[in-house]
């Protein structure tokens, strides 16, 4: 066979591969992600960041029409739904006039002054309830909107050594996770995360894995741990985390974003495309393993200070494609028997044959193919919705709003 047809043979399988991935790659975007926020030294306004829930539902449906894998957006409970449950027609409204859906519901059990010494482990037992009354009235919120995913962060921790008895506060956060797991809907899930620090720098409540994988499996059969990717030390290994979520069938979902030091909220891909691929092959290469879908949700969890939002939102979306679908390339057959026979120099070059190629032609065939754009930062440039929305919105938006998001 000439080295072209070997090319072309090649080529086309790839393309099928990777066709077949997109068709089935979806990730959520944080509505928080189009308002301004910013470090805990201030905000850099834009003048085009949406405010209103109408303008966040209108960014992310704009990153929707030009990636074509972006149909739902998450919500917190308190910056999209001030009134709670009765905020909820609206939002329904704006879903179906936007063409998205509303993904998962994000309680938010940190900004209220009562959590001062925590939500759901503070020493206080109506300070618990309020916490738990609120992630109740947020299932609700979630059953009216059609979400599946209760997705439920904590700030939860203290500053000072001795200052809280972690024992007690461990087993009021389990008490507090059944608690509401039972008032779950059918066919919903609650995902718990962790995160090793901040806002607490002493102790957090749910700081690793460990920690929310057994609250998860105490809680109840729909609770699933959720990996957020900048929420880890430098140096852990996150896809030996995702792989051992996968094969406890423990996985619920990820937050995904990019770290350099900390909890960064950096573009997904910008520092370490290779360990995003990591991730990816995990999810594959189980799912090639066991013959079986994994159910997760992907979930975008940025906030950009500096970049235009919208702008980094189809820039996350595209990378995530790219990585999603390098990964589906690894052969999987191939690799399962220099594994076995631990031909390590042969095993590893899968992993580094797979991310090293360029996969951007085959994505513009699939976006084409599904009447997307080839290219969808330049189509959303072009289409003048920015320029559009930085007149609409930049008188109102130059007085800074105190909420985070
Ligand atoms: C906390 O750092 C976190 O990752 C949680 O998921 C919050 O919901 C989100 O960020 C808010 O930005
Ligand atoms: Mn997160």
């Amino acid at each position: 066979m000439s080295r072209q047809a070997d090319r072309t043979m090649f080529t086309s399988r790839q393309a099928d591969i990777v066709s077949e991935a997109l068709n089935g790659f979806r990730i959520e975007l944080p509505s928080w992600g189009f308002a301004d926020t910013g470090t805990r030294f201030g905000k850099f306004l834009q003048p085009a960041a949406a405010v209103t829930i109408e303008e966040k539902f209108s960014d992310a449906a704009q990153v929707h029409r030009w990636t074509g894998v972006c149909p739902s957006i998450a919500l917190h409970v308190l910056w999209d739904l001030p009134q709670g449950t009765a905020s909820a027609p609206a939002v329904l409204a704006l879903a179906q006039k936007y063409g998205l859906r509303a993904g998962s519901i994000n309680p938010n059990v940190f900004e209220d002054q009562a959590y001062k010494y925590g939500s759901l482990g503070n020493p206080d037992p109506a300070i618990r309830r309020q916490a738990r009354q609120h992630i109740g009235s947020s299932i609700e919120i979630a059953r009216l909107l059609g979400s599946r995913d209760l997705s439920l962060w904590f700030a939860d921790g203290s500053n000072y050594p001795g200052t809280q008895n972690i024992r007690r506060r461990r087993r009021w956060f389990e008490e507090g996770l059944r608690e509401v797991h039972a008032l779950l809907a059918p066919g919903q899930r609650m995902l718990v995360e962790y995160k090793p620090f901040e806002p607490a720098f002493y102790h957090t409540d749910i700081a690793d894995w460990g920690m929310a994988l057994l609250l998860a499996q105490s809680a109840g059969a729909n609770a699933r741990v959720l990996v957020d990717t900048g929420h880890h030390y430098q140096a852990q290994n996150i896809e030996q985390i995702v792989a051992w979520l996968l094969d406890l069938n423990m996985l619920g979902g990820f937050h995904f974003n990019d770290r350099r030091y900390a909890d960064d909220d950096l573009t997904l891909g910008s520092i370490d495309p290779y360990q995003v691929f990591r991730i990816f092959h995990e999810i594959l290469h189980c799912e090639w393993e066991t013959g079986r879908r994994a159910d997760l949700a992907y979930t975008i969890d940025q906030s950009h200070n500096l970049k235009g939002k919208i702008e980094a939102m189809i820039q996350t979306a595209t990378t995530a494609m790219e990585l999603y679908a390098k990964a589906a390339l690894v052969d999987h057959e191939k690799l399962a028997l220099r594994q076995e026979s631990c031909a390590l120099v042969d095993a590893e070059n899968c992993l580094k044959d797979a991310f090293s190629t360029d996969v951007r032609p085959a994505i513009r065939d699939w976006a084409e193919s599904k009447g997307l754009a080839a290219d969808p930062l330049d189509a959303f440039r072009q289409s003048g919705y920015l320029e559009r929305i930085t007149i609409e919105r930049s008188a109102k938006n130059r007085s800074p709003v105190s909420s985070y998001a």
